[in-house]
């Protein structure tokens, strides 16, 4: 348990501003954002910089005080939470909220770990060029989080996953020592990746506290459509007719279901269906240019006529102006916290290979009706590259702690399917506190005890976010 001198000695460093010891302020850091996980904590710590960071994480290695690393605390596995008997600290990276350079003719972002995707989003633009990552969280979510948990979003379709954008990184290692890795080179072959070893590691081995992005160039065009759909079967046609026009030009190809929709128009205040009926299915698509004048408007009429002809869309509705585009996407965004709104639900972040989409959402919303009759099946996401939020909401008028007391049972009965199709257990929210008991089965034999030994060799004392990501 961290002791008062402890305190008093990380105080000496952080200065009062950098620290929260009342219970009622840092209450709302040790829970999760969907309340499943109630953690204790002795103290919040938010360091004013790299070096005060450092400091702080050598005192707790010399002492052998666990630390938890937080961003914006919106992981959706509980990824942010401390132990519930109130042994760890701590060590929020909000207050490294600097843009440190962005160059425009390397086309990089050098930026500090707590400033949130949005504002990293805004900085990119403001300088012409696009920060090519979105999630629905991006306005709470900072950077060190966002690369912690190599978060996907709804840009991977056609520029990656967060890791993709890597360029360098500076980490404050579990000693205390800091690894200025914030190199911005295209090549650079020098050895192990260090970098990407931190990436995804869920703050496991260290804590990102700076990053160098890449960015793209900021579109010119853009149109976005929604579309109703009769099947996942014909989403995924959809889909392939986009790619056999203009892959290049697809930034995002997204799916929701009629349920999922329902939820968003009861739950969210000013969401408007623009289309003429409710459909069983439905996709956000939208495509993007640098290029001026390079018709993606008259392209995405063209298509989705001839679907509308030959009846792989039932309805659609092309933004007309921002406003329009925006409400389109606040259809699929607000998702989580209308499902939120309507009850409990259990998650399950999975990808397959894109091809088998329709077949694991059928396969799957078969085991999961059959294991909890009157279960409301929630399937969207990021349909263009696979990963599905295969999400259930509890049956109408069940008890929630009844319904989340399932949960591994529900888990367990997707990935079954999950596993059919060579699919994965977590996409792109991570593993986190609620998922290291699926790693054996998933990862284990040689690639466990692999990530076993790193995490041995880099954090031999095991302080660094403790009971995450490995069982
Ligand atoms: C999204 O795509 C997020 O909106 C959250 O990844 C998904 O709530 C979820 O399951
Ligand atoms: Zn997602």
């Amino acid at each position: 348990m961290p002791d008062a001198s402890l305190l008093n000695a990380i105080r000496s460093i952080v200065g009062d501003k950098g620290m929260l010891t009342d219970p009622g302020d840092t209450a709302p850091y040790s829970e999760d954002w969907r309340r499943l996980y109630h953690g204790r904590t002795a103290a919040v710590i938010r360091p004013g910089s790299t070096e005060e960071l450092a400091a702080v994480v050598k005192l707790c290695a010399e002492t052998g005080t666990p630390v938890v690393p937080q961003g914006g605390n919106t992981s959706m596995v509980g990824g942010a939470v401390p132990a519930e008997d109130g042994s760890e600290l701590i060590l929020s990276t909000a207050r490294l909220n600097r843009i440190r350079d962005l160059d425009t003719a390397d086309m990089t972002l050098t930026i500090e770990a707590g400033v949130t995707l949005k504002a990293a989003q805004m900085a990119a633009a403001e300088a012409g060029c696009l920060l090519p990552l979105s999630i629905s969280s991006e306005g709470t979510a900072q950077i060190g989080g966002v690369l912690a948990v190599n978060a996907g979003g709804n840009n991977t379709v056609r520029y990656g996953n967060a890791r993709d954008l890597v360029l360098g990184l500076e980490v404050v290692l579990p000693d205390g020592t800091t690894w200025n890795g914030l190199r911005r080179l295209r090549k650079d072959n020098t050895g192990y990746c260090l970098r990407q070893l931190f990436v995804g590691a869920e703050g496991t081995l260290g804590i990102i506290t700076a990053a160098v992005l890449k960015l793209a160039p900021q579109p010119q065009e853009v149109a976005v459509a929604l579309c109703g759909v009769p099947s996942v079967q014909a989403a995924l046609a959809l889909f392939t007719r986009f790619q056999a026009h203009d892959a290049a030009s697809i930034s995002a190809f997204e799916l929701m279901s009629g349920q999922g929709m329902s939820f968003v128009l009861r739950h969210i205040p000013g969401a408007v269906l623009p289309l003429e009926s409710a459909a069983p299915f439905y996709v956000l698509v939208e495509l993007a240019t640098p290029r001026p004048e390079a018709g993606l408007r008259a392209m995405l009429e063209t298509i989705l006529e001839t679907a509308l002809g030959d009846d792989t869309i039932l309805d659609a509705a092309i933004a007309e102006s921002d406003a329009q585009r925006a409400a389109i996407w606040k259809l699929r965004e607000e998702h989580s916290e209308a499902q939120k709104r309507e009850g409990a639900s259990v998650k399950n972040d999975v990808s397959v290979p894109v091809s088998k989409v329709p077949a694991f959402i059928e396969k799957a919303t078969a085991a999961c009706e059959k294991l909890l009759p009157g279960v409301r099946v929630v399937p969207f996401g990021h349909m263009g590259d696979g990963n599905i939020h295969f999400n259930l909401e509890q049956p109408e008028g069940s008890d929630a702690a009844w319904f989340l007391a399932q949960d591994h049972a529900i888990m367990d009965a997707v990935n079954e399917v999950v596993r059919e199709f060579d699919g994965s257990f977590s996409a792109e929210h991570g593993v986190g506190k609620l998922k290291p008991y699926m790693m054996p089965d998933w990862r284990g034999g040689a690639e466990l005890a692999l990530m076993q030994r790193i995490k041995a060799a880099i954090d031999p004392r095991g302080i660094m976010n403790p009971g995450k990501v490995l069982p």
